[in-house]
């Protein structure tokens, strides 16, 4: 399941997980031109959706590889293909029809063909999850970057009229009332006008009733304003969801909002009116086994063990996570702080506006909040991490994309993280300001007074003296299963210090407004044999998790847990055998 509910009862829909034919294409010789007799006859079958990384012999390959399948279709029909997320560069080929390409990672896109015949099709994708000066993230990054189709692919059978996209848009007009905008956006394939009835329901009730006439092979808006009543507000302890179905003569789609407020005052956050204290974790959307294809399974236990920290809210670092997750967090109130994979610690100012890297950032920027737009979990659209926010080039990459956000969604705070809080120039330019700093592990010790004195006078100085301000990022490693009667460096005691230290430090700052740990799970580290980096990661691991890998827990986590819960009882050891 893509989501956590049925988002289409009328359009027949088909996800095409499986074995495909694979191949590595080491040298790059492009198989595009003849791909059909290069494809090795006898190729290796790999699962879809899954990372190569995952299986065995492909460990460390990043480069080209081509998958390909066959589809049947018992009847004619217009399709629709829809990639919930591949790695790097896609191009697809349809019979052998290039259909088009796609740069990202973690978005969907799509492709429509018209009136495709009955009978056995070749479906081809080429990938490459080449990292370089102008991809995202940077080709120096220490999480694993998987590669592969992470996501499932999906195939739609769409009828002569289709609902191409629905935006549902609010504003509260009172406790329980609000002016409510629907965009529906209709397509025809058929060569000759037509007119279909649109029907719109919330919660299976009718709400509008009408017609829609398009254009031979056109499309058109119906645009849809309403006051509506009585509704109950989205709030993390009572998350009241409401389902919107859209259904145009044999088509349907649903989808699924909440209504809340956001805002901030005095350096603080307000959802629906009410001040906010965040209590968060940083996750990976990240398994040894999985890679970034990371089951649905998985998912529901990482949230039951994240809420039975005490935790209100999770960072996706560092990357649009996945809609089942999105819908998880919707169903049971957690807060959401969303970003793109723009990782900067080690990417130089001189290449943050390089021009093909600034627009794959608005593109993915772009399609992230078109993707999550009506998740109310949702707070902080997120549009960089550690960059250097000392430079010129970072505060102009910053005007473009907060200006992007607020162009398309004003629901939401626009935030970033910054490695810089006593340097940074780029601090009044935010809704929310994340500082992410590592007193105690790198900084060598966890006294941090000093930098916040420096910061709290930089952001007077510009004009961010009300900004909220969140700690996104602090903490150390600690290698599971190695702890002992002293705190040693990499020990699972000097990390929960440093957390116990820290958590108690920003928590009697009333000038901040919540903390992520870095970070919930241990994470695979990118270890390249050429580059000095991050060689600190022993086991090839982030071993900053409050639980390992497997998401079994360590002393940082006990620590961590009896902190947000307020329960700091020695004999609750954060067992679920409740
Ligand atoms: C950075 C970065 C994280 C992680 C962390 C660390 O702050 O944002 O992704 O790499 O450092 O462990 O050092």
């Amino acid at each position: 399941m893509i989501r956590t509910f049925q988002q289409h009862r009328l359009r027949q829909c088909q996800l095409l997980d499986g074995l495909w034919d694979f191949v590595f294409d080491k040298d790059n010789m492009g198989l595009t031109e003849e791909w059909h007799t290069n494809f090795p006859s006898n190729p290796d079958r790999i699962p879809v959706p899954a990372c190569w990384n995952n299986e065995l012999g492909k460990y460390d390959y990043e480069g080209v590889a081509w998958y390909r399948t066959w589809v049947t279709l018992d009847d004619s029909s217009h399709l629709r293909l829809l990639f919930h997320a591949v790695m790097g560069h896609a191009d697809v080929y349809w019979d052998g029809q290039h259909l088009g390409y796609h740069y990202g990672g973690f978005t969907p896109f799509d492709f429509t063909i018209p009136n495709v015949t009955a009978g056995v099709h070749e479906l081809v994708v080429r990938t490459d999850s080449t990292l370089g000066h102008n991809t995202l993230p940077y080709h120096i990054v220490d999480w694993f970057h998987y590669g592969g189709i992470i996501r499932p692919v999906e195939i739609q059978c769409l009828s002569d009229v289709w609902i191409e996209g629905m935006r549902i848009t609010y504003d509260m007009t009172g406790d329980s009332s609000a002016d409510v905008r629907v965009l529906l956006k209709l397509r025809s394939m058929s060569d000759a006008p037509v007119e279909v009835p649109v029907s719109l329901y919330r919660n299976d009730e009718i709400f509008l009733n009408d017609n829609a006439y398009l254009p031979a092979k056109g499309s058109m808006e119906l645009v849809v304003e309403q006051a509506w009543s009585d509704l109950q507000r989205w709030e993390p302890e009572d998350p009241a969801l409401y389902m919107i179905r859209a259904v145009t003569g044999h088509d349907d789609r649903t989808d699924r909002i909440g209504f809340r407020t956001v805002e901030t005052r005095n350096k603080k956050i307000l959802l629906n009116g009410k001040e906010l204290y965040l209590q968060g974790v940083n996750r990976h959307e990240e398994h040894p086994e999985w890679g970034f294809a990371f089951p649905n399974k998985l998912m529901n236990k990482e949230l039951d063990i994240i809420l039975q920290m005490g935790c209100n809210t999770v960072r996706g670092s560092h990357y649009p996570q996945s809609e089942y997750w999105l819908d998880l967090l919707d169903e049971r109130g957690v807060l959401f702080w969303s970003e793109i994979p723009i990782w900067g610690a080690a990417f130089p100012a001189s290449e943050t506006d390089d021009p093909l890297f600034v627009e794959r950032a608005l593109t993915m920027m772009d399609e992230m909040i078109e993707r999550d737009l009506h998740h109310p979990s949702i707070l902080f659209w997120s549009v960089h991490n550690e960059i250097d926010t000392r430079s010129k080039q970072a505060y102009e990459l910053s005007i473009k994309m907060t200006e992007l956000v607020r162009s398309k969604d004003q629901s939401r705070l626009v935030a970033y993280a910054t490695m810089h809080p006593m340097t940074d120039i780029c601090l009044g330019l935010f809704d929310v300001i994340g500082i992410n700093y590592y007193g105690g592990w790198y900084f060598g010790h966890v006294e941090f007074e000093e930098m916040l004195e420096v910061f709290h006078e930089r952001c007077k100085e510009y004009g961010a003296e009300d900004t909220p301000v969140l700690m996104t990022e602090f903490g150390g490693a600690g290698v599971y299963g190695d702890s002992g009667w002293e705190p040693r460096l990499f020990s699972e005691d000097y990390q929960a210090d440093i957390l116990g230290k820290s958590l108690k430090l920003f928590r009697s700052d009333s000038k901040i407004s919540g903390t992520y740990v870095w970070q919930f799970a241990d994470t695979r580290a990118q270890l390249q044999s050429h580059l000095p980096h991050f060689r600190d990661r022993a086991r090839s691991f982030n071993n900053k998790g409050l639980v390992n890998e497997y998401r079994k827990p360590k002393l940082a986590y006990r620590v961590v847990k009896g902190i947000y819960t307020g329960h700091n009882d020695p004999y609750d050891w954060g067992s679920t055998l409740k």
